[in-house]
């Protein structure tokens, strides 16, 4: 492992690598290009500091959005049908691994399987600390090796550290977030880092009537608007300023040409700032921060995605409302 990426070892079961990326100046840099380029735009990802993360977690509890329950239920019914058919395996790697809710289920069923199992959860938020301990409560044949930091970076330290046949878990439609062509960037970069043998399971979330996704993206309780405006108190707290959040508000919608949730934030006033001397920074009343895009996928897409990264379909199974879809991918 190179000596940019530091090991913690918490205790016998658990250890944790910090990627050593995502600092300050980088999300500073990047927010100032994002406000000085037209249209304004800031990249899903800043969303994620330990208050988004926390409000992600509440979304997905949310009745408005479906996601999470709809793939969990998948999971529950065919954890078992994957465990099995994935029973050479005993490296579980996970991208987004969040609270880990979901996994439960794949971890359950491989640690029946064969134990120990090798779990690497891999996010950005230090959400990775409390649930991996969490994890090791609930499962005695379970190591974790977590690796805090963003994807590409944690794909790199997987190839280099492990070279037993693993399954990769990318769920909960965050492929989505992509637009379409880093999509298929991001599938041939996990393509590069299996080798014959090793599965990817990835999850779909699917084009369906627009009123169900557009109440997904607002819910009622308005947890989706808060996670979207911490970003401005984000912006505030990494930058020392003192942007009022309440001249901003939270809009989302399904545009059907682009088969996305849009997700953006809008300047109810003209208004002005400035970023660490970045000049200064002007909105129009009514101009937007384009905060997040949330592609919703076809067969179509979904087989044209895989194929482009050179991975083909080995198994899908989709809930029964044909909302969300769970594919087994390999090479
Ligand atoms: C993480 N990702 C798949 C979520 C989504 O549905 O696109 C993020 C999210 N944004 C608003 N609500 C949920």
């Amino acid at each position: 492992m190179s000596a940019e990426y530091l090991k913690e070892h918490i205790n016998d079961r658990f250890s944790l690598v910090h990627a050593g990326n995502g600092d300050v100046s980088v999300f500073a840099d990047d927010v100032i290009a994002g406000l000085r380029s037209k249209p304004k735009q800031i990249s899903p990802k800043y969303f994620y500091d330990d208050k988004g993360s926390e409000l992600f977690e509440k979304i997905c509890t949310t009745p408005e959005y479906y996601v999470t329950r709809t793939e969990a239920s998948i999971l529950k019914e065919h954890s078992r049908e994957i465990a099995d058919a994935n029973s050479d395996k005993s490296l579980v790697v996970e991208l987004g691994s969040g609270s880990s809710i979901k996994t439960r289920y794949i971890l359950n069923a491989f640690i029946k399987n064969t134990t120990p199992v090798t779990y690497v959860p891999i996010d950005v938020s230090q959400i990775l600390v409390q649930s991996g301990n969490a994890l090791l409560r609930e499962f005695e044949g379970l190591l974790v090796n977590g690796i805090i930091g963003e994807y590409e970076h944690a794909l790199e330290i997987v190839s280099q550290v492990y070279k037993q046949p693993k399954i990769i878990l990318f769920l909960g439609s965050s492929i989505g977030n992509f637009d379409l062509k880093y999509a298929e960037e991001f599938l041939k970069k996990i393509s590069a880092c299996t080798n014959k043998g090793d599965s990817l399971l990835i999850g779909f979330d699917l084009v369906k009537d627009e009123n169900i996704l557009n109440a997904a993206y607002n819910d009622n309780e308005g947890v989706t608007a808060e996670f979207n405006l911490n970003l401005i108190r984000r912006i505030n707290n990494e930058f020392g300023v003192q942007i009022d959040e309440n001249n901003f508000e939270h809009t989302a919608f399904f545009n059907p040409q682009k088969s996305r949730i849009e997700m953006h934030l809008i300047s109810k006033c003209d208004q002005s700032f400035c970023l660490n001397g970045s000049g200064e920074i002007s909105f129009r009343k009514n101009e937007t921060i384009h905060t997040e895009n949330s592609y919703k996928f076809t067969g179509e897409m979904i087989k044209a995605l895989a194929e482009s990264a050179g991975l083909s379909i080995q198994n899908s199974w989709k809930d029964k409302n044909n909302y969300f879809e769970l594919c087994l991918m390999g090479k």
